[in-house]
């Protein structure tokens, strides 16, 4: 089988850290492992199939002879340096939000719309949508083909881990400190996180909508290719360490009756159905946090319009949401497109 040289760019953070494990658990062809960073970091290393490796720099000539990079060093560093990559011949992942709504990036969740991937000839960059879109649309995707969305209206419960290795840090002082009656340190949110949910991801526009929430309306359109989707959103970051919750109505041109949107969802590629509530059975964050799938439950309809359904979704936003998406790029891209 071929190998190839993969470079990991942002491989000290939350993002990076993951794809390195998944590179290893889903033993992708590596030649070589290329693990990046800023300054900061150099003198690290990481475990990559029982060696460690030390984290270099990034540099503009860190990519003579890579294959494949896996990028997350956040949107302004990609924004620089993927280009860079990508001009020096390597196929770049890019998990930022920097070139996702670029016409001519294919932005790709491999279940919904892998095909994409043969775009990467027009600029050598695949980016990988947002966490929040991912799962979503993960989950709408056999909806949509059996009774094509008319409006989605999604309500967020997003993880800190969605905020980097500062964040989880964040919350972990704050409930220690509250526990200990000190005084509460707040770096990375304008607020406290620790028993509290703040209506706020990423920043404010003029609209009173937040850039998380235009991600989320703008990607799903791109992703499921039908800009005839309405898609509105509220983003809320909760005191959670790992997984994103969503809940989302959706509302139908045709009839989808639950049992019907059930049988869809049991056979749906990197889905898993957990809805027996009576049983006290539905998706949560802690068991998703660490698994790939996708989880949907609360399946029930919304009989305020004429074919509506109510779900909740989870999956982690770490894996399904960031790192796993990109391996399966890079799998799916080595596989049919390279
Ligand atoms: P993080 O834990 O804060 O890690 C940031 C990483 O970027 C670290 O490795 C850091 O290196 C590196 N970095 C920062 N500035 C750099 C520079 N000037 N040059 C080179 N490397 C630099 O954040 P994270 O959670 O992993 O997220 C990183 C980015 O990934 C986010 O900003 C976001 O754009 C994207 N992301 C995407 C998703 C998704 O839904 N697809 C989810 C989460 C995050 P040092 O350790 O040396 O500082
Ligand atoms: C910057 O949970 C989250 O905050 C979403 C992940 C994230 C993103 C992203 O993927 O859209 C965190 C920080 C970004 C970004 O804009 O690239």
């Amino acid at each position: 089988m071929k190998q190839y040289n993969v470079a990991v760019a942002g491989a000290t953070g939350a993002v990076g850290n993951e794809m390195v494990k998944v590179l290893e658990e889903r033993k992708f062809p590596v030649k070589n492992l290329t693990l990046l960073a800023s300054s900061r970091s150099v003198g690290k290393t990481i475990t990559f199939h029982g060696e460690d490796i030390g984290v270099q720099e990034l540099k503009e000539d860190s990519f003579k002879d890579i294959d494949i990079g896996l990028f997350s060093p956040g949107g302004s560093v990609s924004l620089k340096f993927a280009p860079i990559a990508a001009a020096s011949g390597c196929v770049v992942i890019d998990n930022t939000s920097a070139f996702r709504m670029e016409p001519d990036i294919p932005l790709v969740v491999p279940e919904v719309n892998e095909h994409a991937i043969a775009q990467h000839t027009k600029r050598g960059i695949i980016s990988n949508p947002n966490c929040s879109t991912i799962q979503m649309v993960v989950a709408l995707k056999p909806l949509h083909d059996a009774a094509k969305i008319k409006r989605i209206v999604v309500s967020t419960y997003q993880a800190v881990s969605g905020t980097g290795q500062k964040a989880i840090k964040e919350l972990e002082g704050q409930v220690l400190a509250i526990y200990n009656m000190k005084t509460i340190e707040k770096k990375v949110y304008p607020h406290q996180i620790a028993f509290n949910c703040l209506p706020h991801i990423d920043s404010f526009l003029d609209s009173g909508y937040t850039k998380e929430e235009m991600k989320m309306v703008n990607e799903t359109k791109k992703i499921l290719e039908d800009d005839s989707i309405a898609v509105t959103a509220t983003t809320v970051r909760v005191p959670v360490f790992y997984g994103h919750s969503e809940s989302v109505n959706v509302e139908f041109e045709r009839e989808l009756t639950p049992d019907m949107a059930r049988k869809l969802l049991k056979k749906a590629p990197g889905v898993k159905l957990i809805d027996d509530p009576k049983k006290n059975k539905y998706p949560l964050a802690i068991d998703a946090a660490g698994k790939d799938d996708t989880y949907v439950g609360r399946i029930r309809v919304d009989d305020t319009v004429k074919y509506g359904l109510n779900m909740w979704i989870v999956a982690d936003n770490i894996r399904k949401g960031a790192a796993l998406n990109a391996v399966q790029i890079a799998e799916a891209l080595i596989k049919k497109y390279l």
